[in-house]
């Protein structure tokens, strides 16, 4: 008989993750406690969007290999794939799903069994909250943390091709989740203890944030010199040894800008530029709300209108959780703007999604925060007849600036100096 396991929580991990493990063979039995998410996925309705999951589900789902349920129930392996938010108010890991999660577990749970802990988590999680909540309850299982370390975008692509990682405290439990992964995971799988793994999950994210936040010092830099960062950065990266990543509006999702604090939870002491580059990129929509208001305000305009491109916290994904674009977007209505916002991907989020006309209307200024590849397909000609004033600040470098500006904009783009030097000094 095929080995059955249960996943526990299925949002933007635990949904294709029990879906692969299905498609391999397993039978699977996903968990959520959320009526409308199981109700979705038992009528074939896909909660996620992601590329190729509406297929991938209806398959899994013909198979019967795929049971959707609110309640737990007993089975060989658990995994657990619920969210780990940032506490607002102790600025740590708020672990109150994974706790739930555990103590569900640990009602159902039976010795030789093994539980799988994919959330990312401040290091220490599995051994000091996972383990004796069921331990307390039921002795001899196996535990393991493996971190997912997929690109919401590309979800199902990396899930089976991305290098995986194991941390298991015992040869045992490696073993047994060795196993398990390689049922769909095509990449190397590698094993280490679970305290190290829970770090290396931290420390991928808050590279690529620190990372992030050097792009964002090296374009106010750009700006300050009257350099083209984008052209700058480029040039730097013909270097073999130098990989700075892209400048931006801010950093978000619910990855990047949460992960890093776990690590300053556990070290505060030891952890000064980690939380720099935090404050840097945090302080990313402050600067596009600078440049807005030096670029309409600063111009004699009255009662300003700003058009948002993009309430999305990347390019071509629907989610908008932790979007710089919101935080954007407050700045500038509590400086007195009146704020639109057009985002043909995201569907549910904090600000009214316009239509592309809407959000251009009367508007002093248009600001690409998202860099969704259709924006590439918006014609700046149909756009100038109705904006107040043809601005347009481009905080990805995405748009075709030479096309707008033959429309009769004038494009700003973040970290270009070049075109910022002839007119304001930005070196505050
Ligand atoms: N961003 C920049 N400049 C860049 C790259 C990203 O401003 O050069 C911004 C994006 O616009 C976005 C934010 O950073 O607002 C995060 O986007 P992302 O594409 O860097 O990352 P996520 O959050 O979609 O996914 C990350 C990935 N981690 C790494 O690449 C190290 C992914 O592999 C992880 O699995 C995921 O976090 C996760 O779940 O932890």
């Amino acid at each position: 008989m095929s080995q059955s396991i249960a996943v526990i929580g299925l949002g933007y991990i635990g949904l294709p993750t029990a879906l692969l493990f299905a498609d391999a063979g397993l039978e699977v039995l996903g968990v959520d406690i959320n009526p409308e998410v199981v109700a979705a996925l038992r009528a074939g309705q896909c909660p996620v969007e992601e590329p190729g999951l509406p297929e991938l589900l209806r398959r899994v789902l013909a198979s019967g290999r795929f049971t959707v349920t609110q309640r737990l129930e007993s089975r060989e392996v658990y995994v657990i794939t619920v969210p780990t938010p940032l506490d607002r108010e102790t600025g740590g890991a708020d672990l109150s799903a994974v706790r739930k999660a555990a103590e569900a577990v640990a009602e159902v749970a039976r010795p030789g069994q093994m539980v799988v802990l994919e959330s990312t988590v401040p290091p220490g999680t599995l051994n000091r909250l996972v383990r004796p909540i069921i331990e307390s309850k039921v002795p001899g299982l196996d535990y393991v943390f493996s971190p997912e370390r997929v690109l919401p975008g590309r979800i199902l692509e990396e899930l089976p091709t991305n290098p995986r990682l194991i941390g298991a405290d015992t040869p045992r439990a490696a073993e047994r989740a060795r196993a398990l992964y390689a049922s769909f995971v095509r990449g190397e799988i590698r094993v280490t203890d679970s305290t190290t793994a829970e770090m290396v999950k931290l420390m991928e994210n808050t590279f690529r944030d620190v990372n992030i936040a050097l792009a964002n010092e090296f374009a106010m830099a750009a700006q300050a010199l009257g350099v083209n960062v984008w052209e700058a950065i480029e040039l730097a990266n013909l270097h073999p040894r130098v990989n700075i990543h892209r400048p931006g509006p801010g950093v978000g999702g619910h990855c990047i800008p949460v992960d890093p604090w776990f690590l300053v939870e556990r070290a505060p002491m030891v952890t000064a530029l980690i939380r720099q580059a935090r404050t840097t990129n945090d302080r990313m929509p402050v600067v596009v709300a600078e440049t807005v208001e030096r670029l309409t305000v600063g111009r004699g305009v009255r009662q300003p209108k700003v058009g948002l491109l993009g309430l999305a916290y990347k390019g071509n994904v629907d989610d908008s959780r932790e979007s710089p674009a919101y935080v954007l977007a407050r700045i500038l209505q509590s400086r007195g703007f009146e704020v639109a916002a057009y985002d043909p991907l995201v569907r549910r989020g904090a600000l009214p999604n316009a239509t592309l006309e809407e959000c251009a209307r009367g508007a002093h200024c248009l600001v690409l925060v998202t860099d969704h590849a259709r924006f590439r397909e918006i014609d700046p000609w149909q756009l100038r007849p109705l904006v107040a004033e043809p601005v347009l600040v481009d905080t990805r470098n995405h748009l075709d600036r030479q096309r707008w500006e033959a429309a009769g904009f004038d494009v700003h783009v973040l970290g270009d100096g070049r075109k910022q030097a002839a007119e304001v000094r930005v070196d505050r």
